[in-house]
């Protein structure tokens, strides 16, 4: 039997049976049922050695990835609207050895050669014994880009959830009377990790929107849900919709905890939503290969612009670029933020050339992401090292991939790739063509399709600016800082 949720177990004295586990829509499982769906999914799985999940949000993803824990096997979540290239270029890295999908659901012929496992929430089996369930085994696979090339594989142990989620609990006073609302996508750490398993982990109810709404979040909180999770996306369009929805007001307002991460939320939304409900929403700071760094706690300061203090069990450090840490923080030094701790990966998969990159000597991740410390211990972040690194509704996109995939339209001779400051988004994906013929350039929804159809959805740009020619250094590299939109 995992440990990795405790209220799973028949012998649970936390989480009662009866208590709601999960609901997505109208369907939902009781801690016993929930019990029951995995142990039977996992029956189906025992001794594979990684399979992949077509986490589209629904239940079936929450039984799979559970079913995958408690079996120990590692599970790979699959975006449900992953293009072929980025799909074709995760299954030949992780080499799953099946497929587990909603019951008619239908997937692409990327997918044709795995055994497919349809995923049956009404399943029974027993909590399976043994299986790869160690602390330093792997739990999931979860796919990051990078600044070049394509995605790689985060390998993330089961000590860094075990380690992270209760390091949040600690923050956040999360416990199992919680009950979540969300409507994140379940193939990244976010909506999968913190979403999903944080409230099973402590034996609480999630409630699942399948999609992400102003609306919906206002229901469940105005019918016993007490915390809500979101991207700044999400948070501005509440915002946005604060002013004319008393029922939203008054949601926020009676929420025990309101939490936002994957990207910098905006002071301006931060203060409209306090002055607006009277409750301020409190930043985390995380990333895939690190799992959360910080928070904002429960019972601290949320101070607009922060991502709060290291969490339990987290080192922090800022270094400057020669590699001295700042030794004192000041409010105003600079530095590449590094952690050290249990929360982390153990490495890209397939990338010991990457993985080696991203660790000091003395075991620091560098996460890229450049901050300040106030004198009181808060982090400030201020930018990131990689100008080639794009945060678009709270997805990290890399430019590199994208300016690939605009390469292979036949209308495109050049490309480069930048973000730009939008109010939803945080940034929006620009293209830089120089068009093969510039007699008929490409629209931008012919090469949105295209980088949709080969990447994802989330990786098409949104803005088109055609170019005589790419701004080149000598040595021909593009020099991107030199593209302005104006
Ligand atoms: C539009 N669509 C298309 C195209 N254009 N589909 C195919 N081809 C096209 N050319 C579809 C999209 O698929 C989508 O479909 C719909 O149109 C709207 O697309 P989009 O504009 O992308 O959606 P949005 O409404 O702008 O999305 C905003 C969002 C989303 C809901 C905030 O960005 C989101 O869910 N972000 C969450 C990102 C996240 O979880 N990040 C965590 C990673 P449909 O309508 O069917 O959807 S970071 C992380 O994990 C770390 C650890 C951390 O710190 O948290
Ligand atoms: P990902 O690789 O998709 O896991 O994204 C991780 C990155 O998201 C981090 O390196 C940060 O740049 C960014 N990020 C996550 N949470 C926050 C936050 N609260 N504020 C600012 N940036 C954040």
């Amino acid at each position: 039997m995992s440990t990795l949720f405790p209220a799973l177990s028949p012998a649970a004295t936390g989480a009662p049976a009866d208590r709601p586990a999960l609901r997505f829509g109208g369907r939902s499982l009781t801690y016993a049922e929930l019990a029951a769906a995995a142990g039977g999914t996992a029956g189906r799985i025992r001794g594979a050695g990684r399979v992949a999940v077509w986490a589209t949000p629904e239940m079936e993803t929450a039984v799979a990835v559970v079913a995958a824990l408690l079996a120990g096997v590692p599970a790979v979540p699959l975006n449900p609207k992953s293009g072929d290239g980025e799909l074709a270029h995760i299954l030949t890295d992780s080499e799953p050895s099946l497929v587990l999908a909603p019951p008619g659901s239908e997937l692409p012929p990327a997918l044709a050669a795995l055994e497919r496992v349809d995923v049956d929430v009404h399943a029974t089996g027993p909590v399976p014994q043994g299986g790869r369930t160690g602390d330093g085994d792997p739990a999931l696979v979860v796919y990051t880009s990078g600044t070049t090339g394509p995605p790689k594989g985060a390998v993330i142990p089961r000590r860094a959830l075990a380690t992270t989620l209760d390091a949040l609990a600690d923050a956040w006073r999360w416990t199992g009377d919680d009950v979540l609302v969300q409507g994140l996508p379940l193939f990244h750490v976010h909506g999968l990790v913190l979403g999903v398993l944080g409230p099973l982990r402590r034996g609480g109810s999630l409630r699942h929107l399948g999609r992400f709404s102003a609306e919906g979040a206002a229901r469940e909180l105005n019918d016993g849900a007490t915390m809500l999770f979101g991207v700044p996306t999400m948070y501005h369009r509440i915002a946005e919709a604060l002013p004319g929805d008393p029922e939203l007001v008054k949601a926020l307002a009676g929420a025990r905890l309101l939490v936002s991460g994957s990207a910098a939320l905006p002071v301006h939304d931060h203060e409209r939503i306090a002055a607006a409900t009277g409750r301020r929403v409190i930043e985390r700071y995380g990333m895939t290969e690190t799992l959360m760094n910080t928070s904002v706690r429960a019972d601290g300061e949320p101070r607009a612009g922060t991502v709060g203090v290291p969490l339990p069990g987290v080192e922090l450090r800022l270094v400057e670029d020669d590699g001295t840490p700042i030794a004192e923080p000041d409010g105003e030094s600079v530095g590449e933020i590094q952690v050290r701790g249990p929360n982390l990966f153990t490495e890209y998969l397939n990338r010991p050339d990457a993985t080696a990159a991203a660790f000091t000597d003395d075991g620091f991740f560098r996460t890229g992401d450049m901050a300040v410390r106030d004198p009181d211990g808060y982090v400030r972040i201020v930018g990131r090292k990689a100008t080639d690194l794009i945060k678009s509704g709270g997805y990290k996109i890399g430019a590199g991939e994208i300016e690939n995939a605009l390469l292979e339209h036949p209308g495109v001779r050049e490309a480069a790739v930048t973000g730009e400051p939008d109010p939803d988004l945080g940034e929006r994906i620009v293209a830089w063509i120089v068009p093969a013929d510039p007699a008929s350039p490409p629209s931008l929804d012919a090469l949105a399709d295209h980088v949709a159809g080969r990447l994802a959805p989330h990786k098409r740009p949104r803005v088109l600016r055609h170019l005589d020619a790419l701004p080149r250094n000598d040595m021909g590299k593009i020099m991107k800082r030199a593209l302005t939109h104006d």
